[in-house]
């Protein structure tokens, strides 16, 4: 019986009393320990009746057993459906019901909230908190520590992502134990991973970027990880001397910087700092080696591709760019207009190909057949260039999109919101830049002619839908919104306008 996934990922640890998480507050769980867990969580999964394919939601704080649930889900070929622990409870709804999740897993706390929400569904509800404890935790400690490892091809489906879309409705991205697998292989290989590296984990694990690129990575290489429940500059600074590698958002780069604790010392003995999911400004890039003496490097990816370019380990990591194709990865520029691709060097839509580009858009072939080519190719609604020695520069984006401190925020979904509000012509939401999250929210309104918003009540109502990270950070009114010819709102013009907003002049 094989299932690729585990058997690279987990499965050849079994036995091994090896470490595995290391803890802020100084426990330790080894490979086998964690396994153990995971095979216990894999039983009660099938005894509650999901069957491969079916679909496990989890809402659950960053924990041992938060990552224990994802090996049981690849163990028990069950599709795992992690989400942001910020998604409100009307968030959560919609990817409960449009998932079809068969088991929704929650922090106890919330367990209320979302029985009103499961019970309709007719979907089996959960709780995992973030010490462990939970009737999860209570229906797994009475089953056994090994679980027969259900049979699943590369073909199947591993991982449900949903990302937010152009049109305010998410789509969720089906992502296969291939897709998953063959990127992490080539990571480990690019970026030279091995059982002695001891990774610094500060992100969420319910991203790409935490759990399909950190996590993924230091298991296949057979590594440990430094497991830490966010980004906290104190626990980061006091735990960098005990690890090889960290991975992380650009914010966390500024962060570091802005902290007179980020020595040359503290940092000599680190082999590979990686910095993704949002652009890396030059500028941190050139006073992150100053001080440091390590170049960050930069690589590129998304939620439908997990990793497509990476800055090389021993070549040049070149500061504003992120790198080279990965091998296996094909890339090529486009014409927006005719599809075909642009004369070298010039700028056109980013398409990839590759055994990482996922399956598809679940439920929605119209959607997987306008950004997933027939020919395999995918659309990932960047813009940008390749320079003469083949490094991709991103110079933007075909998609209105705002990237907030790593989350992808697409402003359709926060305009629907406001466009509701009573008193509520229209609105335009922007990203503008922010000096600590790159980008942030900037919310404009337009009044119904002699209305006066409420502002508060605007506020309240964005803040009971949706999820913090997604709050606008300024409401401003406004007359009107600036339009083009065929009646467009000139985000531009208006991204122009507030630029200055929050950044120090
Ligand atoms: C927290 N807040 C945010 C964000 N995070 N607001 C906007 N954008 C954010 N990213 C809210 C908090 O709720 C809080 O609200 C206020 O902002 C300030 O919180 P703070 O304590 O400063 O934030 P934090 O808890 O320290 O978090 C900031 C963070 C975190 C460490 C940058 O957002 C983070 O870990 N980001 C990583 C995201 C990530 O993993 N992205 C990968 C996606 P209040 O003060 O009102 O309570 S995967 C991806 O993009 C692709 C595939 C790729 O290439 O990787
Ligand atoms: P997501 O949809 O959350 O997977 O985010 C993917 C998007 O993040 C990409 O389409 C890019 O716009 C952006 N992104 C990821 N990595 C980088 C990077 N290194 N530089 C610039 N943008 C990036």
């Amino acid at each position: 019986m094989t299932n690729p996934l585990y058997d690279a990922l987990f499965g050849r640890y079994a036995d091994r009393s090896t470490p595995f998480l290391y803890m802020p507050d100084g426990t330790v769980l080894s490979h086998a320990d964690f396994l153990a867990t995971a095979a216990r969580f894999a039983h009660v999964l099938t005894d509650a009746g999901l069957a491969p394919g079916d679909r496990l939601a989890a809402q659950v704080d960053k924990s041992p057993e938060a990552l224990a649930l994802y090996a049981a889900c690849v163990q028990a070929g069950v599709v795992f459906l992690p989400l942001n622990t910020a998604y409100t409870t009307d968030e959560l709804s919609y990817f409960i019901e449009d998932s079809g999740a068969k088991l929704m897993v929650c922090d106890g706390a919330d367990a209320a909230a979302l029985k009103r929400i499961t019970d309709p569904l007719g979907a089996l509800l959960m709780s995992l908190n973030g010490d462990g404890t939970g009737t999860l935790a209570d229906a797994a400690a009475s089953k056994p520590a090994t679980y027969s490892t259900v049979q699943r091809s590369e073909d199947d489906l591993a991982a449900f992502l949903y990302t937010s879309g152009t049109t305010g409705r998410s789509k969720g991205a089906m992502l296969s134990q291939g897709n998953l697998l063959s990127n992490a292989k080539t990571l480990v290989t690019c970026w030279k991973f091995d059982a002695s590296d001891v990774l610094l984990h500060a992100l969420p694990i319910f991203h790409t970027h935490g759990l399909f690129v950190a996590t993924n990575v230091t298991l296949a290489a057979g590594g440990s990880m430094i497991f830490l429940p966010k980004f906290d500059p104190d626990q980061v600074m006091a735990q960098l001397p005990k690890a090889t590698a960290m991975m992380g958002v650009p914010t966390f780069y500024t962060r570091l910087l802005a902290d007179p604790r980020l020595t040359r010392d503290l940092v000599e003995h680190m082999r590979l700092f990686v910095s993704g999911s949002a652009p890396l400004l030059a500028d941190t890039h050139i006073e992150f080696e100053a001080r440091t003496g390590h170049r960050i490097l930069e690589r590129y990816g998304m939620t439908e591709t997990n990793m497509n370019t990476s800055n090389p380990y021993d070549g040049e990591r070149r500061a504003g760019t992120v790198g080279l194709p990965l091998p296996g990865v094909e890339l090529r520029i486009t014409s927006r207009a005719t599809g075909e691709p642009v004369a070298p060097g010039d700028v056109g839509q980013i398409e990839v190909r590759g055994p990482n580009v996922f399956k598809g858009y679940w439920k929605m072939p119209e959607k997987t057949a306008a950004e997933l080519r027939d020919t395999g190719f995918f659309i990932t609604g960047d813009l940008g260039k390749v320079d003469d020695d083949g490094y991709l520069h991103i110079v933007g984006r075909d998609k209105d999109l705002i990237i907030s401190g790593g989350y992808n925020i697409y402003p359709k979904e926060i305009e629907l919101v406001l466009d509701a509000q009573p008193g509520v012509l229209e609105s335009a939401v922007i990203g503008v830049p922010h000096d600590d999250f790159g980008e942030t929210v900037v919310g404009l309104i337009v009044p119904l002619a002699g209305e006066t918003p409420d502002i508060e009540d605007i506020k309240s109502a964005t803040s009971a839908s949706l999820a913090k990270f997604k709050h606008p950070r300024a409401l401003i009114v406004v007359d009107e919104l600036p339009r083009n010819t065929m009646g467009k709102v000139q985000k531009a013009v208006l991204r122009a306008a507030h630029k200055d907003l929050f950044v120090p002049t």
